[in-house]
């Protein structure tokens, strides 16, 4: 049996202000662009849990949150400071788990299989880390067991803010019965809408759905979505990538799903990449594009070539090819394209001691 936690950070952004400005916290705290007196465009990164009970949320366009709380604490987006502290947190988070998979600036999954032996070692394990976090670093945050990744996702949603829940592999079916469907991991707004369409409400109606129809309507998204909801998820903890790697990010100015500007961007990102590449001398072998979600969800999706090059139309060529594999019905908020499985000549076996 595999034993996996979801540990997200709790309003992090908010958070993170209130530890370098402890007066914040008894306040609504709202961390976006600025609201300029109602005039301002933009959106909300984030709120404190005391404003999210006015109604603000993250992503809601940032006049909207000032209608709903003109007194609130507006601050600006300091993504450096958050990056420092979720690095610090990320590094202390891995040392607790056998695998580790960063997923976004502030939520991790950590395969404990190994460290903890049953589902009461889990639930211990668990608090021992959240404690932790709480003691170290002075932040909350909450944290979701399961058997899964998709089932220790959607356990801390349901955890939040400042807690844990174990659903037991038994349980999956039964606990994400209920949900409204956009709860389900993996499932974007376009999907459930037409998902709604369908005339499907809750995770229940789709786990006993025909799965044919699902799949007919969505292809392979369609088998993933029927099996996510039967409570079925095989997905391994993907490493998150290490330094010994040369790699570019772009975020795009405002959130994309044209497949045109994707690849454009990923055409620029690999000159970029091989230049760097060159520069250094290397050859890689192992190509991979990461994907930031409008939801602020990372995804890393690999190839490994099965030899060594530097050329520009191989790297352009695989990473244009995982993009049409694995692009969801989704916006697009940062693409980054990395190389790894560097070696000094074409012909030399992998080495990983340069860095
Ligand atoms: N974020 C953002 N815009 C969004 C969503 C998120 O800028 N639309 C940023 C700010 C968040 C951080 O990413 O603080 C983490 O996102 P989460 O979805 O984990 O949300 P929070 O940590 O803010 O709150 P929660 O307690 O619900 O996890
Ligand atoms: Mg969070
Ligand atoms: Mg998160």
């Amino acid at each position: 049996m595999r034993l996996i936690l979801l540990v997200d950070m709790d309003y992090f952004y908010a958070a993170c202000e209130e530890l370098r400005n402890p007066s914040l916290k008894d306040k609504p705290v709202v961390v976006g662009a600025d609201p300029k007196s109602g005039k301002g465009r933009g959106v909300v990164s984030t709120a404190n849990y005391i404003a999210r009970k006015y109604g603000i949320r993250s992503g809601m366009p940032i006049s909207i949150a000032y209608k709903l709380k003109p007194d609130a604490v507006y601050l600006p987006v300091d993504e450096k400071y958050y990056e420092e502290i979720s690095n610090r947190i990320m590094a202390f988070l891995k040392s607790f788990a056998t695998k580790f998979e960063q997923v976004s600036v502030d939520e991790a999954f950590l395969d404990i299989s190994g460290r903890a032996n049953n589902y009461d070692e889990a639930y211990v394990y668990a608090k021992k880390i959240k404690d932790s976090i709480a003691s170290d670093f002075g932040l909350p945050c909450s944290v979701g067991i399961g058997t899964s990744k998709l089932i220790a996702k959607m356990a801390c949603e349901a955890a939040k803010p400042n807690g844990i829940k174990l659903v037991r592999g038994d349980e999956a079916k039964e606990f994400l019965a209920p949900l409204p469907l956009e709860k389900l991991y993996g499932v974007g707004k376009k999907s459930a809408e037409r998902l709604k369409e369908m005339g499907f409400k809750t995770i229940g109606d789709l786990a006993s759905a025909n799965k044919q129809l699902l799949i007919n309507e969505f292809g392979s998204f369609g088998l993933e979505i029927y099996e996510h909801a039967n409570g079925i998820d095989n997905d391994e903890i993907v490493e998150s990538y290490e330094i010994k790697s040369i790699g570019r990010e772009h975020t795009f100015e405002q959130d994309t799903e044209s497949i045109d500007e994707i690849a454009k961007a990923i055409n620029m990102l690999a000159d970029e990449v091989i230049e760097e590449v060159r520069r250094q001398g290397f050859f890689f072998k192992i190509v991979t594009l990461k994907v930031r979600n409008e939801r602020f969800e990372e995804h890393l999706h690999s190839k490994n070539l099965g030899y060594y090059t530097q050329d520009i139309e191989r790297l352009k060529k695989a990473a244009l090819k995982l993009m049409e594999e694995n692009m969801q019905n989704e916006k697009v908020r940062k693409i980054g394209l990395r190389v790894s499985g560097l070696a000094k000549s074409s012909g030399q076996k992998r080495i990983e001691n340069y860095f």
